[in-house]
C-alpha cells in the first residue's frame, strides 16, 4: 500500500443531501478537526477535552461574523484517529437541515481553517489510510447510487469484503503458482517430470476458470449499477404508448387513435426484477412529411441503436408491413422482444411469420391491462436471473482489467506447454502481469489518475 506523501489538511463538507430535512451533517476530517471544532462550537466541555466516540451538545458560532449570535444548535460526534471513517480525527456536526442552516455551519468551519472537501475525498482518505481497499471504496459509491434493493444488497456485500476476498484468494493462488513455475527453471529440461508441468497447467486452468466466473458476473453488475435502457418501438398506432402506460401503471404518454401521436422520446424510470429500467416510448416509425415528426423518428432510431433491449410492437390485425418484416429480420434476439398487439381485433400474423429466434408475446393491451407475460419475457431477454441470492458482481472497470488478465493467463498456458523455449520464464512473466492486474482491482497498485477517475463519481461529503 502506497501512503499519501503529503501531510493531509483538514477537510469539511455537508454530508447530507441538500433541501429541507430534519438534520444535516457537516463532517470535518484531518489533523485540525478538533482545534476547528473548539473554535466554532461553544459547549460545556471543549470538543478536544471530550473523550473520543462521545456526543456533545453545543452551539456553533462563526468567529468571523460580528456579534456573538449562535449560527445553530448542534450535536457533535467525536472520533479520534485512527478509529474513524477516514482513520483521521473526525468531528461530525449535526445541525438543522434546510437550505441555509447547514451552509452557515460549513462557512463557520471553513472560516476557521478547514478546506472544502472534493467529491469522495473522505472515502479516498479511508482508502489511502488503509482502512478499506479500492473495491470497498467503490462499493460505497454503489451503495449511495443504488436504485433497487438488490443493488444495495450487492453493494453492502462488496463493502463487507466479498469481492475483495475472491480477488485475494485468486491472488494468493497465482503467487504460489508463480513461485512453483519459477522453481522449475532450476531443472534442466529433460530432468523435469512431465507430470510437474501437467500439474502447473491444471492449476493455471483452475485460476482461469475463477477469473472467467468473475468476468461472467459483469452483465448482472452492469444491469444493477447502470440499469438497462429499454426502448418501445414500432410503426405508428400499434399501441406503444399504451404499453408504456401499462408498464408504468399510470397515464404518462398520450394515447389517441391518430397515427403519429407521440412525437418526442418519453423516458421514465421503472424497477423490474430489481433492475432499474429506463423505459423509453418513441415516435412511430414511418416516412413522415412533417419536419417535427421526422426529428422524432430520428430520435427513435437513435434510441433503438443505443438500447440494451428494444420492444418491437406490431399490429396483429393490420398484419406485418414490409418494413416490420425487414426490421424483425435484422433484429438480434438477445436484444429484441416482439409484441404482437391488438389481438382482440383478430390476427393476420401467424406463428411462423416471425423468425423463431425472436421472443414473441401476443397481447390485447386495450382490453387486458395485465402485462405480467410481457414483463417476464422482458426479464428473460435482459438476461436477469431471478431468485438468485445477491452475490459479488464486477463493474465495468473490473471487467476491463479481468479480460486483460484472461488473455495473459492464456499466454502463460501457451508458454508452459512449450517448456523448451524458455516457457517457464515467459509464463512467470505473464503471471506477473496478471498479479499486477489483480492489484489494480483491489488498489494494491494504483495511480493518482485511477483514484481521480474513481472518486470523481462520488458525491461531495462522502
Ligand atoms: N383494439 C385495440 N386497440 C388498442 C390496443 N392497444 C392500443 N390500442 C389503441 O390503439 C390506438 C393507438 O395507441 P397508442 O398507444 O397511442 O399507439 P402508439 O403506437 O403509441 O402510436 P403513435 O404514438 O402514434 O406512434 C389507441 O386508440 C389505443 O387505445 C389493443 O390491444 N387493442
Ligand atoms: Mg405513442
Amino acid at each position: 500500500m502506497v501512503m499519501s506523501m503529503l501531510a493531509p489538511d483538514t477537510i469539511a463538507a455537508i454530508s447530507t443531501a441538500p433541501g429541507e430535512a430534519g438534520i444535516a451533517v457537516i463532517r470535518l476530517s484531518g489533523p485540525d478537526a478538533f482545534a476547528i471544532a473548539d473554535r466554532v462550537v461553544a459547549s460545556k466541555t471543549k470538543p478536544s477535552d471530550a473523550p473520543p466516540r462521545t456526543m456533545l451538545y453545543g452551539h456553533v458560532k462563526n468567529p468571523l461574523e460580528p456579534g456573538d449570535a449562535a449560527v445553530d444548535e448542534v450535536i457533535l460526534l467525536l472520533f479520534r484517529a485512527p478509529h474513524s471513517y477516514t482513520c483521521e480525527d473526525v468531528v461530525e456536526i449535526q445541525g438543522h437541515g434546510g437550505r441555509v442552516a447547514a451552509h452557515r455551519i460549513l462557512r463557520a468551519v471553513l472560516a476557521c481553517g478547514a478546506r472544502s472537501a472534493e467529491p469522495g475525498e473522505f472515502t479516498r482518505r479511508a482508502f489511502l489510510n488503509g482502512r478499506i481497499d479500492l473495491l470497498q471504496a467503490e462499493a460505497v459509491a454503489d451503495l449511495i447510487g443504488a436504485q433497487s434493493e438488490r443493488a444495495a444488497a450487492v453493494a453492502i456485500d462488496q463493502l463487507g469484503g466479498s469481492l475483495s476476498s475472491s480477488i485475494q484468494a485468486l491472488y494468493d493462488c497465482l503467487i504460489n503458482l508463480s513461485a512453483d513455475i519459477e522453481a522449475t527453471m532450476d531443472f534442466v529440461d529433460d530432468e523435469l517430470p512431465p507430470t510437474t508441468i501437467g500439474g502447473l497447467i491444471a492449476r493455471l486452468q483452475t485460476a482461469r476458470g475463477q477469473v472467467t466466473s468473475l468476468v461472467q458476473t459483469w452483465h448482472e453488475g452492469h444491469l444493477l449499477r447502470e440499469g438497462a435502457r429499454v426502448v418501445i418501438a414500432g410503426e405508428p398506432n400499434v399501441g406503444k404508448s399504451t404499453l408504456m402506460n401499462r408498464l408504468l401503471e399510470r397515464d404518462r404518454s398520450i394515447v389517441t387513435d391518430i397515427p403519429g401521436t407521440t412525437r418526442d422520446t418519453i423516458e421514465e424510470q421503472l424497477i423490474l426484477a430489481e433492475i432499474p429500467i429506463r423505459l423509453i416510448d418513441t415516435a412511430g416509425l414511418r416516412d413522415a412529411d412533417c419536419r417535427v415528426e421526422r426529428e422524432g423518428i430520428r430520435r427513435a432510431e437513435d434510441a433503438i441503436r443505443t438500447a440494451d433491449v428494444f420492444i418491437y410492437m406490431v399490429d396483429a390485425a393490420g398484419g406485418l408491413t414490409t418494413e416490420d418484416a425487414a426490421r424483425l429480420a435484422a433484429a438480434d434476439p438477445s436484444r429484441c422482444l416482439v409484441i404482437v398487439n391488438k389481438c382482440d381485433l383478430g390476427t393476420r400474423i401467424s406463428e411462423s411469420a416471425i423468425d423463431g429466434g425472436l421472443k414473441v408475446v401476443r397481447a390485447s393491451l386495450l382490453r387486458d391491462p395485465d402485462v405480467t407475460a410481457i414483463k417476464t419475457a422482458l426479464i428473460g431477454v435482459l438476461g436477469v436471473r431471478e431468485g438468485v441470492p445477491p452475490h459479488a458482481v464486477i463493474s465495468e472497470r473490473h471487467f476491463a482489467v479481468l479480460t486483460g488478465a484472461l488473455a495473459e493467463l492464456d499466454q502463460a498456458e501457451g508458454a508452459l506447454c512449450d517448456p523448451g523455449n524458455d516457457g517457464a520464464l515467459l509464463a512467470a512473466e505473464h503471471l506477473r502481469a496478471v498479479l499486477e492486474s489483480l492489484g489494480e482491482i483491489t488498489g494494491r497498485e494504483y495511480s493518482t489518475e485511477l483514484l481521480d477517475a474513481i472518486f470523481s463519481r462520488f458525491c461531495i461529503g462522502k
